[in-house]
């Protein structure tokens, strides 16, 4: 690991000095007081600190610092737009690390309609991607309720899914070609913009999902998708999962892939977001116990996506599978049903102590892994909540577990509490074959679990390619092993 110096304040001094020199003297972060919002994660659950925080502006800058970094010693911690969920983009407490920010690297390289790619630099934020793109006749299809301030980057490093993997799949799968700065200082120029390229390992993949331990993303090249002509937005109250499950196949073989998203949410998470934001109403006349938020879009003009919807909505809440449904009929509309989804996390914060899981399962097994969750953690733990939100049809569910500041009241009890909820919800997602971690990643928050659930052949490969890139551990030191 890495030995973590500058030991004294003048070896910080001379580095600090050095990185002026390769970035100049505005882009370099020293005093406590500025470094704050690089050193505390958004959910205020980690903070750390740093020898100071960087914002270099090219891929030799970043490759400057780093070398510089590598020979004073010290850890090197990237940072995107630190929305991360897991801890991952904050240094370690014990002060001996550099945060390095992409955010000035925000350059569009260049965009290609005809092969449907797109060049970026690692700080472009995501929706400005997805505007360039609109604006090109193409989609980027990656969409997160974060998407106004986290960077390719960071979508990259956390293989981010969010709300359309279901058409499109996640980061993994967006990717055409990375070029990222190594732990040494060199260049890795993988800006492929081919979409088969059969000669060997394929490098890009350790990258994506590799949450900064391997090197510093600098750009990459994303895939685009032709822009939809028309996109319908629709919730539908439903009784229980089986019957979510029901109606996301009926949707799927009346509909075909023009479903982009289906998501799905627990009564008491739905009452939880209107009751923090009062600006939006509830669309449905009555309440029910589970929603599932739909979209669909269709790339080809003159079809018509509404009528077919229609039907099979109306088809749906015949047959008993749905009990009420609306389709927006317009774009505000369509936004404001979509507040409500992403607006899950921020509720959750404000409604008291809360944790949130990121469990897949397969998708068939999405009802038992619920009900299993809901009855285990009732009886264990009476007095917390247990809501659910997620993206139903990759079989990704968020558990989220609110405890109330009363019973809780000691930082001691609610330790407890975490800890038997977590054993529950991760005996529970192991016996039903999933993971605990679908899409927010390891990052500081799931060092341990990651030992305790990934089969040990796995870590032992995955210590060997980090001793490959990184033989000193300069990289995000104590973020995912
Ligand atoms: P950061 O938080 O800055 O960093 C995350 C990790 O990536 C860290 O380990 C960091 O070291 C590394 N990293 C960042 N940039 C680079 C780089 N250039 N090179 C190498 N490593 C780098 N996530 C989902 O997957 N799905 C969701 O639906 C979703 N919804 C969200 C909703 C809200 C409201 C919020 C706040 C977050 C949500 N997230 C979601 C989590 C988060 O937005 C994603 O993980 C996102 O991909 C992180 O991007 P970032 O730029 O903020 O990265
Ligand atoms: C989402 O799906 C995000 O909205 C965040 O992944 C979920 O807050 C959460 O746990
Ligand atoms: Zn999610």
């Amino acid at each position: 690991m890495s030995s973590g110096e500058p030991r004294s304040q003048d070896a910080a001094e001379r580095l600090l000095r050095k990185l002026k020199e390769i970035v100049g003297d505005n882009h370099v972060l020293a005093a406590e007081a500025h470094m704050e919002k690089h050193l505390v994660d958004w959910r205020r659950r980690y903070r750390g600190a740093a020898v100071g925080v960087v914002f270099p502006r090219s891929t030799e800058e970043v490759a400057s610092v780093v070398k510089v970094c590598a020979d004073a010693g010290i850890g090197i911690v990237p940072q995107g737009g630190n929305t991360g969920m897991c801890g991952g983009a904050i240094p370690s407490p014990d002060g001996h690390s550099m945060v390095v920010c992409p955010g000035r690297m925000n350059r569009v390289r260049e965009i290609d309609p005809t092969n449907n790619t797109m060049t970026v630099e690692a700080g472009c934020i995501l929706a400005t991607i997805q505007e360039v793109a609109a604006d090109n006749d193409r989609l980027f299809p990656l969409s997160l309720g974060s998407e106004g301030s986290c960077q390719i980057g960071g979508n990259v490093a956390t293989n981010a899914g969010g709300t359309a993997v279901l058409r499109y799949g996640p980061m993994r799968d967006l990717v055409l070609g990375i070029e990222a700065v190594l732990p040494d200082g060199r260049i890795w120029n993988g800006l492929s913009r081919l979409r088969k390229d059969n000669t060997g390992y394929d490098l890009k993949q350790l990258f994506i999902g590799s949450e900064g331990t391997l090197g510093i993303i600098t750009a990459v090249v994303l895939k685009l998708y032709p822009k939809p002509h028309s996109q319908l937005t629709a919730l539908a109250a439903i009784l229980d999962l089986d019957l979510a499950l029901a109606l996301l196949s009926r949707l799927r073989s009346e509909l075909g892939d023009r479903i982009s998203n289906f998501e799905i949410m627990s009564r008491n998470e739905f009452a939880l977001v209107l009751a923090h934001n009062p600006e939006l109403v509830d669309p449905l006349d009555a309440a029910s116990p589970w929603y599932a938020f739909i979209e669909v879009t269709d790339t080809i003009v003159g079809d018509d996506l509404a009528a077919a919807l229609e039907e099979s909505l109306a088809a749906a809440l015949e047959s008993g599978i749905a009990t009420d449904a609306v389709i927006a009929a317009n774009l505000a509309q369509a936004a404001a049903i979509w507040r409500i989804r992403h607006s899950v996390t921020e509720a959750n914060i404000a409604s008291g102590f809360s944790i949130s899981h990121d469990t897949s399962v397969p998708v068939s097994q999405v009802p038992t892994f619920v009900a299993q969750v809901d009855a285990a953690i009732a009886a264990a733990l009476p007095e917390v909540s247990t809501y659910y939100v997620g993206h139903l049809g990759d079989g990704n569910i968020h558990v989220v577990v609110v405890f109330p500041r009363d019973t809780y009241a000691t930082q001691d009890h609610f330790d407890d509490g975490v800890r038997a909820a977590n054993a529950i919800v991760d005996r529970i997602t192991v016996a039903l074959g999933g993971s605990i971690s679908a899409e927010h990643g390891i990052g500081q928050s799931n060092v341990g679990r990651l030992l305790q659930f990934k089969p040990p052949l796995e870590i032992e490969f995955m210590r060997s390619i980090k001793d490959l890139f990184d033989p000193r551990g300069i990289m995000n030191p104590g973020k995912l092993f």
